[in-house]
């Protein structure tokens, strides 16, 4: 396997960084996950747009142009020979020393790598997935808002372990307020009375790539989408419900706290929007040759 480090295309055993990286010491950074479907990766423009945006949140240079990026990100697909994949991009603030000041570090460290998807199991795709509220709530925006996807992953794995102690894969995580913020990876949707929901960005969640394309998919199919504030009990009365991100594409959600949604399977909106999301992922991005 063939890694982007800092310019170069190198083999992943050379693909090292500093232990004095404030990526490393202090989740000093930002990253992005994207996908390829047969040589196709999907909204690149649109993940590339956020990459900057959260780098520019935390005042965090990024050494290249967006075309720049956009140009490596093919060049370590092409060199991988991956016509499937998925793509790591992490910039972080670069080599320091021990103390957190950033104006210590002395150039960013760009990496991109790119391997095979793994995906959750077919099953779950057919018959949904159970999520569980957990109590780690999600980070407050005045604090490090969410919208920054950056190195720093930790309240999300706390969660993200809070779920799997109690015997689920995914965790539901609430805002401090205990409104329906995200899951650990992944946006919140539901439908009631043939109406599409999704919490705001407000409320302390990603901009989701995923859940604007879901937001396109549902003008096409002139199905009523709006972010709105959701609690729990508006999840437990829901008629259906799913995840939208770029690991799990649209996961549906069966269970929520034990309370079954929807009759326990996959719901008819859901299914719709399942079938539009797999052709968008024929169209809707930047095309590469290996
Ligand atoms: N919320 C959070 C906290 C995320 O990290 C999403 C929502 C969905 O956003 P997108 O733009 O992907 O629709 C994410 C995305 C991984 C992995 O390796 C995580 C994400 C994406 C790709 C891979 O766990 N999170």
């Amino acid at each position: 396997m063939k890694v982007y480090l800092n310019g170069k295309i190198v083999d992943k055993r050379a693909a090292t960084v500093s232990v004095f990286d404030h990526g490393f010491l202090y989740g000093d950074g930002v990253f992005e996950g994207i996908r390829s479907y047969n040589c196709l990766v999907f909204k690149l423009k649109e993940h590339i747009d956020r990459l900057f945006e959260s780098a520019h949140s935390i005042m965090l240079n990024i050494p290249l142009t967006k075309k720049q990026v956009t140009d490596a990100i093919i060049k370590t697909l092409q060199a991988n020979k991956l016509k499937d994949a998925y793509i790591r991009v992490i910039i972080s603030r670069g080599n320091g020393d021990l103390g957190l000041d950033p104006r210590r570090c002395k150039g960013e460290t760009v990496v991109i790598i790119t391997d095979k998807i793994a995906l959750y199991p077919q099953t779950l795709y057919k018959g949904g997935m159970g999520i569980v509220t957990v109590p780690t709530v999600r980070n407050l925006c005045e604090a490090v808002n969410p919208q920054i996807k950056s190195l720093n992953y930790l309240n999300n794995i706390l969660a993200k372990m809070e779920a799997i102690n109690a015997g689920y894969q995914e965790a539901l995580m609430l805002d401090h307020l205990g409104y329906v913020a995200e899951c650990t990876g992944d946006n919140i949707f539901v439908v009631k009375k043939g109406h599409l929901y999704t919490p705001p960005q407000c409320m302390g969640s990603l901009r989701g790539i995923t859940r604007d394309a879901v937001l396109g998919i549902a003008r096409k199919l002139k199905i009523s989408a709006h972010e709105h504030v959701l609690t729990r009990h508006e999840l437990f009365i829901s008629e259906e419900c799913f995840l939208t991100g770029t690991a799990a594409e649209i996961m549906p959600v069966i269970k929520v706290d034990g309370r079954v949604i929807g009759g326990g399977a996959p719901g008819k909106v859901t299914k719709e929007i399942m079938k539009e999301f797999r052709k968008l992922t024929k169209l809707g991005g930047i095309k590469y040759k290996i």
